[in-house]
């Protein structure tokens, strides 16, 4: 991303709507059309209120109509543009091309640089259809038969990243609902715990090292990456720690010395805005000791910026093979 477009995103001071903690997100503007309040919008698309704000005043999008009391109230038209922007920014477009353009040129744009497109897969439109239709004990079946068939690494690689993809899609589509992603999380977290024990456990009291603790930092809410990431470091041999979700820093730390880790592994998805991580990863590796590496992953497009020095971004889960190789060669074991 340009400097120029970095500061499209650049947080500043001005801030005239009053709904910080977002009580009452919903509203009606002055002309009685109803609108959804700033802060449950950002949060809702991973940005933040001041981007929202900034985007306004250069380029007049979104423009929001105004409640009585004065606050911020986006119709529904300009919440499901953004989200196209949104996902068109992540893909690497710049703000000042895309805000301005009517939501048909960027559906057009979005199908020809291939942004929410997916790849035909007969059995994933299956899975995605039972989802869609509720049939979720069928889609739970589906989804252990395929992954007893295939194995962890196949299902982790073949239909777990690329049904959450698909999912993904689907949501922003409207297609599916948020609790339809609930749903396929629940399957595929216990269809993946389940292929995984066994190896886990085998390899627990071995020694095996490098030893990986794996969690998100706070507002990163996506659990699959660093599940999926278990997986291959567990077929990697690694020993993996698993936290689960948003772990406070100081907890980290804290893991970190009570089990003796060589590897923080942190996933990232969009939601998280790029300031928020470049902190959070600044301020994380200065509490951890230098010898502790951090690996992180996930389709945030803030990973593809430079990151802080000792922040290894790991592009897909593919990779960590070699990279736990190469690891064990440069560590004094
Ligand atoms: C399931 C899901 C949910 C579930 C999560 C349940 C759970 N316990 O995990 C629920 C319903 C809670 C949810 C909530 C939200 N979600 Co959601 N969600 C998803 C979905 C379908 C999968 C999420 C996921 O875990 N992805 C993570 C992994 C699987 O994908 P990945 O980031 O591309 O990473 C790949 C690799 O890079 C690698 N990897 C990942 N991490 C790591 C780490 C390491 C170390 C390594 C080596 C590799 C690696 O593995 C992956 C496999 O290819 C995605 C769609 C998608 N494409 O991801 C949307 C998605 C992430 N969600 C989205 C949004 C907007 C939200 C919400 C804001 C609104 C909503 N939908 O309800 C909230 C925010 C929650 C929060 N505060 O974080 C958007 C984010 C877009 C954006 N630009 O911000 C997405 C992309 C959907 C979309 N198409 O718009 N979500």
């Amino acid at each position: 991303m340009t400097n120029s477009s970095q500061q499209d995103f650049d947080v500043e001071p001005a801030s005239d709507d009053s709904d910080a903690s977002d009580p009452a997100p919903r509203g009606v503007a002055a002309s009685g059309v109803t609108g959804i309040g700033i802060g449950a919008i950002a949060q809702e698309i991973g940005l933040t209120k001041d981007t929202l704000r900034v985007w306004e005043r250069r380029y007049g999008f979104p423009l929001p109509m105004r409640s009585p009391g004065g606050e911020r109230l986006y119709p529904q038209e300009q919440v499901t543009k953004l989200r196209l922007v949104k996902r068109l920014l992540d893909a690497g477009h710049r703000p000042s091309k895309v805000l301005a353009q009517p939501v048909d040129m960027l559906q057009h744009l979005a199908e020809s640089s291939g942004v929410g497109q997916d790849a035909p897969d007969a059995e994933l439109d299956h899975l995605i259809s039972l989802l869609r239709r509720s049939a979720y004990e069928e889609f739970r079946f589906w989804v252990l038969k395929r992954a007893t068939r295939d194995g962890l690494e196949r299902f982790v690689l073949d239909v777990a990243a690329p049904l959450a993809a698909r999912v993904g899609n689907a949501w922003a589509a409207g297609t599916l609902q948020v609790y339809h992603e609930h749903l396929f999380s629940e399957a595929i977290q216990s269809t993946m715990r389940t292929l995984m024990r066994p190896l886990g456990d085998a390899l627990r009291g071995r020694g095996g090292r490098p030893r990986v603790l794996l969690t998100t930092l706070s507002g990163e809410g996506h659990g699959l990456g660093i599940l999926m990431a278990e997986a291959m470091f567990t077929l990697s041999e690694c020993e993996c720690i698993q936290l689960g979700l948003q772990t406070p820093l100081h907890d980290v730390v804290d893991a970190v010395a009570a089990h003796n880790i060589d590897i923080v592994a942190l996933s990232f998805t969009a939601v998280l805005p790029a300031q928020a991580i470049a902190n959070g990863l600044t301020d994380l590796r200065n509490l951890l000791p230098s010898h502790v590496r951090i690996w992180v992953g996930g389709s945030s497009p803030a990973l593809r910026r430079k990151l802080n020095d000792g922040v290894v971004h790991i592009a897909g889960l593919t990779p960590i093979d070699e990279i736990v190789a190469d690891w064990r060669q440069s560590a004094v074991l």
